[in-house]
C-alpha cells in the first residue's frame, strides 16, 4: 500500500459522523492543543493496555513518520493510553484522532476517558466507524465522553468480544473547537392542574383554631375555639384541685391557678396567676 502523507495525498478519510458526536469545522487552536500521540506516545503518558499489543507503523502513516498499530489479540481488549499525571479537562472540549482499518477494517471499537481516579467511564463510551484502507478523522466532544473534571487516559475498547484485526491511530489530542457547552433543555410543559373543592370534604376540629395564653378580649374578638396554655409551671398544672406547682421557681410550692373557663363557642380565655414572683430570691 503507497505511503499516505499528510498534506499530499488527495485521498482523506471523510469525517466521522457521531450522531450527537459530530462537530462543525472549526479550527483548533493547536498551541493550546495537549497533545497524547504525533509519532510516538508523548512524554507523561503510559501504555496501560489489556489484551492489545501496540507498535510503531510506518505504513499506514497519517502524519510525521510513525503512526501506533494497533492489535486486539482478546476480547474485550483494549488500548489504554494513560498519563501519568491526570489533567484538568475544562481547557478542552474535543478528543480527536485519525483512525486507519488497515487491510480489512470494520473493527468494532467503543472510545472512552478515564477520570481523574482512572475509573473508565463506561456509561459514556462512543463506538466508532473504521474504514479499511483510509484514514478517517474523528472528533468527539468530552461533553459525549462524560467530561470528566480529570482526566486520567484514553481506551480505545474490543466491542466485538473478540480478536480483531490491527487498525492504525495517529495525532492523537485533546483541543479546544471552542464549542459552546449545550444549554440545559428548557422546562417541559407541566400537567393540568385543578382544584376541585368540592370533592373530598371533611370538617376541621374546632380544636385546631387555638391560641397560647390568649388574651380573654382577643380571644373573644377572634372567637377562637380553644385556649391553651403550658409551659414552665403550668405544665405541671392539677386540674382536680386547681393547682400548679412552681417547682424551682418558688420552693415548689403549689399555686392556686384562676382560670376563667371559656364558655362554649365564645371562650374567654385567660390564665391569671397568683402575685407571687416568677423567680424566688436568691
Ligand atoms: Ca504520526
Amino acid at each position: 500500500m503507497a505511503k499516505p502523507v499528510h498534506g499530499m495525498v488527495k485521498v482523506i478519510g471523510m469525517l466521522v459522523v457521531l450522531a450527537s458526536a459530530i462537530l462543525p469545522c472549526a479550527a483548533s487552536n493547536a498551541s493550546s492543543d495537549l497533545i497524547v500521540y504525533e509519532d510516538a506516545l508523548n512524554s507523561g503518558w503510559a501504555n496501560w493496555s489489556w489484551g492489545t499489543t501496540t507498535g510503531a507503523a510506518t505504513s499506514p502513516v497519517y502524519s510525521g513518520s510513525n503512526s501506533l498499530a494497533v492489535t486486539i489479540t482478546s476480547a474485550w481488549g483494549g488500548l489504554y493510553l494513560a498519563a501519568n499525571q491526570t489533567f484538568a479537562g475544562t481547557p478542552y472540549d474535543t478528543l480527536q484522532f485519525w483512525v486507519n482499518g488497515g487491510s480489512q477494517g470494520g473493527q468494532k471499537i467503543r472510545v472512552m476517558l478515564a477520570d481523574g481516579s482512572y475509573t473508565l467511564l463506561t456509561n459514556n463510551a462512543v463506538e466508532i466507524p473504521i474504514t479499511a484502507g483510509v484514514w478517517t478523522q474523528v472528533k468527539i466532544l468530552l461533553a459525549n465522553l462524560g467530561n470528566p473534571g480529570q482526566i486520567g487516559g484514553i481506551v480505545w475498547q474490543d466491542t466485538s468480544g473478540g480478536a480483531q484485526p490491527t487498525f492504525y491511530l495517529d495525532a492523537i489530542s485533546f483541543t479546544n473547537q471552542g464549542i459552546p457547552p449545550t444549554p440545559p433543555p428548557p422546562p417541559g410543559a407541566g400537567p393540568d392542574l385543578a382544584v376541585n373543592a368540592a370533592a373530598g370534604r371533611h370538617p376541621i376540629s374546632e380544636d385546631i383554631y387555638g391560641m397560647n395564653f390568649a388574651d380573654a378580649s382577643l380571644a373573644a374578638d377572634l372567637r377562637i375555639s380553644v385556649c391553651r396554655w403550658g409551659g414552665n409551671s403550668t405544665t405541671r398544672y392539677n386540674w382536680q384541685i386547681n393547682m400548679h406547682n412552681t417547682g424551682s421557681d418558688w420552693y415548689f410550692e403549689n399555686i392556686p391557678t384562676v382560670i376563667r373557663w371559656p364558655t362554649v363557642r365564645r371562650p374567654t380565655c385567660s390564665l391569671n396567676r397568683t402575685s407571687r414572683p416568677t423567680r424566688k430570691p436568691s
